[in-house]
């Protein structure tokens, strides 16, 4: 049958009296103007021939369709809109069918929504992910998808964004079938629904629900909102489909979207998700192939290593863990087994996927097991000479084509490269605690890494699911370093009037989840402490210096751990410490500093300012190859409130940041 093209990337072709229209606009079939004006001329042309008896829509590759073209934000419109095609799809006279191949986001589900019939590949998914970019869905999503699942499903999957897959998709209602070839399973529905009224969608009543039950989601949602309004405005609509008819609602819904769309938030997210994808890109090495990574050998099954252990076992990996004696790798696979079982009770795993993890799992005491590995992560205690003790020693076990990997925070990585015969292939992996669920890994490049060792643990980063930031060897790498800027400059705040509570608030109404004094109790103070310790000898004696954290700390004031640190934990909660007060004005008074007030956003524009100059030095430096990146870490390791777009975007966006 020969194709017809409606436009650049629509095209069809008819299959037993069905015009079968493919959308083809790699990478994700996502709707450019082209894909709307082809499915419009499509049809126009079934509309125009009887012996047509109904349309497909279905998609090229491996995804549906991936949504709205999130490039086209911002542009001028062109004709048609989407939500014109949609009311066009569900108003057309003959059958219209999705054969969902796979991912339909978006606009792409709205698009199966607006369809009569809905047909999922085994491979499809549905979502309506616009939350996660700080808006809603602009094409009926809102309206229509309470319709066909209820509206409690509806507020959970539309106010967090998450995707379904086809088994669940037909559980809810929002498909009819799942089929191994989905076109074929479409044109025989097509056929199906000739001979009846068309279901369409929006012509459906929203299903009567239980108030509470409608509330219960709604708080759900809130719950993990973090300060962003697009989940709360998702819920509004998807409880004003219940009210309103599904021309008001629409209305509502569009009028909700364009506001949102032009909203600093989504413009911030939207940047989030172009630096995820750039991130780990590195120029010239999308030609070098990555080596193959089957086995992972985790040296330290301590908190971190155990962790990194878990990542790499649900990720499908074989992991041989290395500790010093028999007994510490027994404990280290209790930790290892204890941490999957806390993974099946928080739905993360199943207990069938937790028993198969542990069939790949060997610990050992022995490090010449260690020959098997593709890639030998360290994650012993931070001490030079320990791991370059240990890699010299891996030179002598592994084969010639392992990497080595060292997963420490503030160590010279080249140094310990050093140590070793070749290396070029070593690397740093700087996991965050806790390494099974921290998305970060900042991907250490050292001096002498070969672009294949650095392609080979990017693909593997990825395949844990994780989010790899590539960086050069800095003290710090670019997370701490920031973190150090801004932990400084809090503390010359504390020092010329501000109090650690003052500093912890103006954060946190910023949108941190917690503020930085909150945080290092959190963490311990003793790391840094030691640090400081270390660079003593060679601090500038001209330099500012801030002796508060000291003095807290050779009072025992060491954190949560200890019970005191910035803060008080009488009863495990955090109060405010009169004694912590009485040490800053002590400090301030040594130096004779008269204190004077901070507003919040005073303390804001200093601590953003402090870590945009440090992402700045950090570029010029060529340590982080870009501003994106450096916002990735700030959001994924430091809690930097992801509608903000990180430090860099926010400073790039207005003269003043914190507003
Ligand atoms: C929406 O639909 C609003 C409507 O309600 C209302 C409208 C009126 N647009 O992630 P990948 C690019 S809002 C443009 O690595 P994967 C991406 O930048 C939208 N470009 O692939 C990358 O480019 P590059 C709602 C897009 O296979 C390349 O595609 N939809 C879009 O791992 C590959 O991306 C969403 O939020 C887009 N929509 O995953 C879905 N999507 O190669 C967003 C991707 O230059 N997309 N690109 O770096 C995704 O979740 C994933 O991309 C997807 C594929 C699962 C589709």
């Amino acid at each position: 049958m020969p194709e017809i093209r409606f436009s650049q990337s629509v095209s069809a072709r008819l299959e037993d009296g069905v015009l079968v229209v493919t959308i083809d606009n790699p990478p994700v079939n996502a709707l450019s103007a082209h894909v709307r004006s082809g499915l419009v001329a499509a049809l126009d042309h079934a509309a125009s021939l009887p012996a047509i008896a109904g349309v497909i829509l279905t998609g090229a590759g491996s995804t549906f369709i991936g949504g709205a073209d999130i490039k086209e934000f911002g542009k001028p419109p062109v004709e048609p809109m989407l939500p014109e095609v949609i009311d066009r799809i569900e108003s057309f006279d003959k059958p219209v069918v999705s054969a969902v191949n796979g991912a339909a986001l978006g606009g792409g589900c709205e698009i199966v929504l607006g369809c009569h019939g809905r047909i999922a590949g085994e491979k499809a998914s549905f979502g309506l992910p616009e939350v996660k970019l700080g808006i809603v869905p602009g094409a009926g999503g809102t309206q229509r998808l309470p319709r066909l699942i209820g509206q409690v499903a509806a507020i959970d999957l539309i106010g967090t964004g998450r995707a379904v897959k086809a088994g669940e998709a037909v559980t809810l209602g929002l498909a009819d079938g799942i089929a191994t070839h989905p076109v074929v399973a479409a044109i025989a529905l097509v056929h199906e629904c000739a001979e009846k009224p068309l279901r369409r969608t929006g012509m459906i009543r929203v299903p009567p629900t239980d108030p509470a039950a409608v509330s219960a989601a709604e708080a759900k949602v809130l719950a993990r909102a973090r300060g962003q309004s697009a989940p709360a405005e998702a819920v509004r609509l998807v409880k004003a489909a219940g009210e309103l008819n599904l021309r008001q609602g629409l209305a509502e819904e569009r009028a909700t979207f364009l506001r949102l769309r032009d909203s600093g938030e989504s413009a911030a997210l939207r940047h989030v998700f172009f630096a995820e994808r750039a991130a780990g890109k590195v120029e010239g090495l999308d030609k070098v192939s990555p080596r193959k990574i089957v086995t992972v050998a985790v040296v330290g099954t301590g908190l971190m290593g155990s962790g990194i252990a878990v990542a790499a076992l649900t990720s499908g990996h074989r992991v041989i863990a290395l500790e010093q004696t028999q007994e510490a790798a027994a404990s280290g696979r209790a930790r290892i087994a204890e941490t999957l079982d806390r993974t099946v009770r928080s739905g993360r795993l199943t207990a069938d996927g937790r028993d198969d993890c542990l069939a790949r799992l060997q610990t050992t005491a022995q490090a010449a097991d260690l020959a098997k590995a593709d890639l030998v992560i360290e994650a012993v205690f931070d001490d030079l000479e320990v791991k370059t003790d240990l890699f010299r020693r891996l030179d002598g076990i592994v084969t010639p084509g392992a990497i080595l990997a060292t997963n420490t925070s503030y160590l010279d990585p080249d140094a310990i490269a050093a140590a070793t015969a070749d290396p070029s292939r070593v690397v740093g992996l700087h996991f965050f605690s806790p390494a099974n669920v921290m998305r970060l890994v900042e991907v250490v490049d050292c001096t002498k890494t070969s672009p294949d060792a650095l392609a080979s643990v990017l693909a593997f980063v990825k395949r844990l699911g994780k989010l790899p930031v590539v960086c050069g060897v800095t003290e710090g790498f670019i997370g701490n370093r920031i973190f150090s800027a801004y932990r400084r400059e809090a503390e010359f705040m504390l020092e010329d009037g501000a109090l650690p509570q003052e500093i912890d608030a103006a954060l946190e109404a910023y949108g941190f989840p917690m503020g930085i004094f909150a945080v290092n109790d959190m963490a311990g103070l003793e790391i840094a402490w030691a640090r400081r310790k270390r660079q003593a000898a060679t601090r500038d004696p001209a330099a500012r210096y801030v002796e508060i954290a000291d003095r807290l700390c050779e009072a025992g004031r060491l954190g949560r751990k200890s019970g005191r640190g910035w803060y008080a934990y009488p009863h495990g909660e955090r109060t405010i410490d009169p004694e912590v007060t009485a040490a800053i004005e002590a400090a301030r008074a040594a130096k004779n500093i008269t204190p004077r007030s901070f507003t919040p956003s005073e303390i804001m524009s200093r601590l953003l300012k402090a870590m945009v100059d440090e992402g700045t030095a950090l570029i010029a430096e060529e340590i982080a190859a870009r501003p994106g990146d450096i916002d990735l870490v700030m959001i994924n390791g430091y809690g930097f409130p992801p509608h903000k777009g990180g430090p860099m975007f926010a400073a790039q966006q207005s003269k003043d940041p914190v507003s």
